[in-house]
């Protein structure tokens, strides 16, 4: 598909950020959640080596926090995941996927308990707001939902807590793996978690006043200087090297969280109201595809994504890039576990990729060396 101008109307969202993100030179975006989401600042490897190695100031405000508040909010949120909530403590987030009756994977958000009756789903890729709602409506549930006035901000790389600690305090350096505090930024406070969609480590502001969006992002960048710090965005490169997923393209609602290698953020066995359990229970260990990860010693074009072996399609590529670290083309693919039982190489092009598991380790990849 070649590149053209998306138009912009009120459809298609902008975020307080977006005058900032634009002076700092974004050269690419894609649309998330109906808003704007910087793909590449200077290029995809220029990013990637300056995030791996600095910090980076990410527009993140399309990872849109569906509020749900109410006496019937935990219960609400629990038929929505089949990852136990009970046990979560305020402030903490919660890596979940959201399944469907059949077990189909609706979106794989960040669960954020800010009390027992009052979530937030900071949501990836899909309209979680109507499925709430229409479940709410089903059931009777006294709950308010609604997408709240929230705007992500990502801190992320090496340097990232050295940066946010200059801004919101030495007291972010003791704030756990997704867990969270509220932080004052201009007598404003705002919950600061340690999270975000890389493996360089980091932080997300959860940014409520958008008077506040150019103020913050600009003392990010006037306490930076010295660390170099960059306007940034997730990273292809980066994402795939650390083996973090995407719904929409490497998942989707015809997949279980078992094809998705997510059964460790799923509680067969818990007494829990997920509308998803009893189909899950069925199907547990007699799903037919597993994601899994392909690495290739030369670069490769991928115009097809449907890979055929004995005239039968064993695999569907849903993500890939050169990664300029292992000197490899990594790919993702939703792979039939009857090929992968049986080899461990897939042939593309006349090319021959070793499979792996996912997350990718530098060691397999090393040793996929041909
Ligand atoms: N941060 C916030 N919201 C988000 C994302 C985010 N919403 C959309 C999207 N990203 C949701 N998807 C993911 C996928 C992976 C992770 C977070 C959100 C993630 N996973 C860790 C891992 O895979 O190692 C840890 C998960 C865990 O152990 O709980 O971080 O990035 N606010």
């Amino acid at each position: 598909m070649s590149d053209k101008c998306l138009s912009l109307s009120k459809r298609l969202r902008t975020t307080p950020f977006t005058r900032r993100v634009e002076a700092a030179g974004v050269k690419a975006y894609t649309v998330y959640n109906h808003m704007l989401l910087p793909t590449v600042f200077e290029s995809l490897e220029h990013d990637y080596w300056h995030l791996c190695e600095h910090v980076q100031v990410w527009d993140v405000s399309c990872e849109r926090q569906i509020e749900i508040k109410g006496p019937d909010s935990q219960r609400l949120v629990q038929m929505m995941t089949p990852r136990d909530i009970k046990r979560a403590v305020q402030g903490q987030g919660l890596y979940a996927p959201l399944c469907a009756t059949d077990g189909g994977i609706l979106n794989d958000p960040v669960l954020i308990k800010l009390n027992d009756d009052h979530w937030w789903l900071s949501i990836a890729d899909s309209d979680i707001q109507l499925w709430s709602r229409g479940l709410a409506t089903g059931y009777n549930l006294n709950v308010e939902i609604a997408e709240a006035e929230v705007w992500p901000l990502a801190i992320q790389g090496p340097k990232a807590e050295e940066l946010i600690a200059r801004v919101f305090g030495e007291e972010v350096r003791g704030i756990r793996f997704f867990r969270s505090r509220m932080l004052k930024f201009q007598e404003k406070e705002m919950m600061v978690a340690r999270s975000g969609y890389s493996k360089q480590g980091g932080f997300e502001i959860y940014l409520n006043d958008a008077n506040l969006a150019e103020p913050l992002w600009d003392e990010f960048f006037a306490k930076g200087q010295d660390l170099q710090v960059r306007a940034g965005c997730p990273n292809l490169i980066e994402r795939i090297e650390s083996g973090l997923i995407s719904y929409g393209n490497d998942i989707t609602d015809q997949h279980s969280p078992f094809e998705c290698g997510l059964d460790a953020y799923i509680d067969l066995d818990a007494d829990i109201d997920a509308l998803s359990l009893p189909a899950l229970r069925a199907i547990a260990g007699k799903h037919k595809n597993l994601l899994v990860g392909l690495a290739f010693n030369q670069p490769m074009e991928f115009d097809h994504y449907d890979i055929e072996f004995e005239n039968r399609t064993i695999a569907d590529i849903t993500s890939h890039v050169w990664s300029p670290r292992f000197r490899k083309h990594l790919a993702f693919a939703m792979m039939k576990r009857d090929y992968l039982a049986n080899h461990s190489e897939i042939e593309i092009d006349g090319q021959v990729g070793k499979i792996t598991e996912l997350p990718f380790s530098a060691k397999a990849l090393n040793a996929a060396t041909g």
